[in-house]
C-alpha cells in the first residue's frame, strides 16, 4: 500500500549502485521504451542500474531522511469506502491481478483508490506495448527509458503502471529517468495540475520525491549503454556516471546529470550548446565513438527526441534514438518504435500507430 512502499521498493533495487539481473530464463525478454527494446532470448541478463545513492555523502543524502515507516503508517490508516469498486491489496504486496485490474479500470475512465495509488500518458499507446510484445512478467523484460509523464491526459496512469510493474518484477522491470521526472519540469508540463485534478497536491509531492530514486542510465550487457539525453562534453566513464549523487532536489547547471538527462546528439563532431536554450549539449559521432572506446561499449541508446519512424540510427550506428509515444500529443503524426535485443545484442525495430482512445475526459 503505501507510496512508501513504493519508494521503498524502488530504493532498494537501485541501492547497489549496480543492478544485475540475475533471472535466467529460456524466454527472456528485453524492453525500453518512450524508448524501449526486448529480447527473446535467454543469457540476456546483465542489466545494470547506474546512479550513486549518495551514502558517501550523507550530509547532503535527502532521500534516507525520508521517514518511510510514518508514510506506511500514515497511508495504511487511509479507509477505503464501501462504494469504492476498484482493484484492491493487502499487507504491502502488490499483485499480478491487482495491475491488470488497474488497467481495466483505467480504460474505464475510472480512478483508483488513493490508498493505492499513494502505493504503487498516452496511457492507451502504452498499454498497446503490452499488447504488441506481451506483458511484463519475469520472462519478458523491459526497460522504459523515461519521460513517462507530462504528456497528454494519462501521464499519472501510466507512471503508475510503470511503478507498480517495477515494484512486483524489481528483476526483470527496468526505468531510466528522463528529463520530465523532476518536480519543477513536472510542475511547469502538465502533470501537477493532472495529479491535482485527479488526486491531490501530496499525490504530486509524493510522485515528485519518487522520480529522484530512478537510475540516470541503464547497462545492457555490460556493451549497451541507455541514458534518456546523451552524453557529456567531458571525457567521461562509466564510473563518473555511477557516482553521480542525485538526490538532490535539483539539477545542477552544466552537470554529467544534466548532460544524460537533457543532451541531443548532432551531426557534426564536437559539441555545441545544443537546440534547448542551453540546458544540456550536442554532441557529435565522435564525441559518441570516444565514449564507447573509453568504456569498452558497443553503442549508444537514448530518446528525448520524437522521431517520424519512432527511431533514428546516428553517428554511423553507434547511436540510436527510439521514441514509443506515436502521435505525439496529438500533433506529431509520428510513429511509435522499439527495440528488441537479441543475446547476442542483435538489435530488430518495430514501429506501430497511434490507437485511439477516449477525449471525453479533458482536465
Ligand atoms: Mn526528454
Amino acid at each position: 500500500m503505501a507510496i512508501g512502499n513504493l519508494h521503498l521498493s524502488i530504493r532498494q533495487s537501485f541501492k547497489p549502485i549496480f543492478i544485475k539481473s540475475l533471472f535466467k530464463s529460456p524466454t527472456v525478454k528485453f524492453a525500453v521504451s518512450n524508448t524501449f527494446f526486448k529480447n527473446n532470448d535467454s543469457s540476456f541478463n546483465f542489466t545494470r542500474s547506474f546512479g550513486s545513492t549518495g551514502t558517501h555523502n550523507n550530509s547532503m543524502n535527502t532521500a534516507n531522511q525520508i521517514d518511510w515507516d510514518t508514510k506506511f503508517k500514515t497511508v495504511n490508516a487511509i479507509e477505503v469506502e464501501p462504494q469504492y469498486d476498484g482493484p484492491k491489496f493487502d499487507d504491502r504486496i502488490i499483485t499480478k491481478e491487482f495491475i491488470e485490474e488497474m488497467i481495466e479500470h483505467f480504460k474505464n475512465q475510472k480512478k483508483i483508490h488513493k490508498k493505492y495509488a499513494y502505493q504503487v500518458r498516452q496511457f492507451y499507446d502504452f498499454i498497446n506495448i503490452f499488447k504488441i510484445n506481451g506483458v511484463p512478467s519475469e520472462t519478458n523484460m523491459y526497460l522504459f527509458n523515461g519521460d513517462f509523464i507530462d504528456r497528454g491526459l494519462y501521464g499519472f496512469e501510466v507512471i503508475l503502471t510503470l511503478f507498480a510493474y517495477k515494484w512486483l518484477y524489481p528483476k526483470s522491470f527496468y526505468l531510466t529517468r528522463g528529463n520530465h521526472e523532476h518536480i519543477n519540469v513536472a510542475k511547469n508540463y502538465g502533470f501537477e495540475k493532472e495529479v491535482n485534478t485527479k488526486y491531490s497536491e501530496i499525490m504530486f509531492e509524493y510522485f515528485a520525491e519518487t522520480f529522484e530514486t530512478l537510475p540516470l542510465a541503464n547497462l545492457i550487457n555490460e556493451k549497451i549503454l541507455v541514458v534518456h539525453g546523451g552524453l557529456s562534453n567531458r571525457d567521461i566513464t562509466l564510473d563518473d556516471i555511477k557516482n553521480i549523487y542525485r538526490f538532490k532536489g535539483y539539477v545542477p547547471a552544466n552537470s554529467l546529470m544534466e548532460y544524460l538527462l537533457w543532451s541531443d546528439p548532432r551531426k557534426k563532431h564536437g559539441c555545441d550548446i545544443g537546440k534547448r536554450g542551453g540546458i544540456g549539449i550536442g554532441f557529435g559521432p565522435d564525441i559518441t565513438e570516444n565514449f564507447l572506446k573509453r568504456n569498452n561499449l558497443d553503442l549508444l541508446i537514448r530518446s528525448h527526441e520524437a522521431k517520424k519512424e519512432g527511431y533514428e540510427i546516428e553517428h554511423n550506428g553507434k547511436c540510436i534514438t527510439i521514441f514509443s509515444a506515436p502521435n505525439y500529443c496529438g500533433i506529431y503524426k509520428n510513429k511509435g518504435a522499439m527495440i528488441n535485443i537479441t543475446s547476442d545484442l542483435k538489435l530488430t525495430f518495430k514501429t506501430f500507430d497511434a490507437v485511439t482512445y477516449p477525449k471525453q475526459h479533458e482536465y
